[in-house]
């Protein structure tokens, strides 16, 4: 601090408390796949990671520390309790178990229920204004129990469901029509899984709507079939999958934190809606601000798309209903 006082002539008081603070919890390749990719967009003026292993976050900290002259990061701090996330205003949660061979998902959900039961109440209680944004599988369960561990109000409670399976049909979409994805629009809803329905009556390339080209249908059901194998395919090669749910995750906090009210198809309480009765999770599109989920867009859905989405819905309920907290 000599050296500081040589150089700096203090002003304020104290410094400023971060405005837009960004915590992530579970700093596995998901976590920091979605850290990288919100400090790469410059979102957050603080981002706090947590993670049980704390010998690992404090390593995942200064390694990107070490990045802050490069790319101009700002504060990143963690630690191996939640204590570090205090007063934030997006909380990400990707910690948890990811499925083991044979496992079933249920399994799978009661594993990570367990984990959300020590973890959502304390995030809440030290980040009171924060919305929660849920990664863990399964997505759309978990995003339930989130907001039940949490007494927050749903808006604020968003699971990243099919966020990540419509920006892999944009892709498909794009590589089959020579056109980048950005150009291609069409959403995936429901479950993030097996059951996510592609709604194609909507879907357009180049503001033309996809049904005006004509051919055959059935071609772009292979593409939403694609989607479902894809996130496989990766897992098969590599172990995991990361990059492009943190890419997701950040465009989400984009909208988030700077209160954009552009539209993503995340998951949200969808009862009421489109016949669906019980407190289900699932993806539908959604106008994203600084308060969460700020509107549910009411879209037109063809007769099939509306009972695939119902399908969906009871798929859910079904696990959903199995759960105990
Ligand atoms: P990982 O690399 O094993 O990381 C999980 C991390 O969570 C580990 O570092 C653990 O130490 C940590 N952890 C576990 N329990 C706690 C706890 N109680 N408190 C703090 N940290 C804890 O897994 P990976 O990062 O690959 O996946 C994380 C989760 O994201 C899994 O449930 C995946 O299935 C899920 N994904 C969700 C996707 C989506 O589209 N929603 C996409 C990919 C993966």
């Amino acid at each position: 601090t000599d050296a500081r006082s040589e150089l700096l002539q203090p002003c304020a008081q104290a410094p400023a408390a971060p405005r837009a603070k960004v915590s992530v919890v579970g700093a596995g390749a998901v976590g920091m796949a979605c850290a990288v990719s919100i400090l790469l967009r410059g979102l957050g003026d603080e981002l706090a990671l947590a993670d049980l292993d704390a010998a690992r976050v404090r390593a995942e900290v200064l390694d990107l520390q070490h990045g802050a002259a490069l790319a101009r990061l700002p504060a990143v701090v963690g630690a191996g309790d939640l204590s570090v996330t205090a007063g934030s205003r997006l909380v990400v949660l990707s910690a948890g178990a990811r499925q083991r061979e044979g496992e079933s998902r249920l399994a799978l959900l009661q594993r990570n229920v367990a984990v959300f039961r020590g973890l959502v109440a304390d995030a809440v209680r030290l980040s009171p204004a924060c919305t929660l944004l849920v990664v863990s599988n399964p997505v759309d369960v978990l995003t339930y129990a989130a907001w039940r561990l949490s007494g927050l109000p749903p808006a604020r409670v968003l699971g990243s469901g099919c966020n990540l399976d419509t920006a892999r049909l944009r892709f498909l979409l794009g590589r089959r029509l020579g056109l980048h994805a950005e150009s291609c629009q069409g959403w995936v809803l429901g479950e993030h899984g097996d059951s996510s329905v592609a709604v194609w009556s909507g879907a357009q390339a180049a503001g033309q709507p996809l049904a005006a080209l004509g051919g055959d249908p059935a071609r772009w059901a292979q593409l939403h079939r694609d989607v479902v194998a894809g996130a496989h395919e990766v897992i098969r090669g590599k172990g995991y999958t990361s990059w492009a749910i943190g890419l997701s995750v950040a465009d989400l906090a984009e909208s988030l934190l700077r209160d954009l009210r552009r539209v993503h198809p995340v998951s949200t309480l969808a009862r009421g809606l489109y016949g669906v009765e019980a407190d289900v999770f699932l993806s539908l599109p959604c106008v994203l601000g600084g308060g969460g989920v700020a509107d549910l867009v009411k879209i037109r859905l063809s007769p099939d798309e509306r009972a695939r989405l119902r399908k969906s819905a009871d798929t859910l309920w079904a696990v959903q209903k199995e759960l105990r907290f």
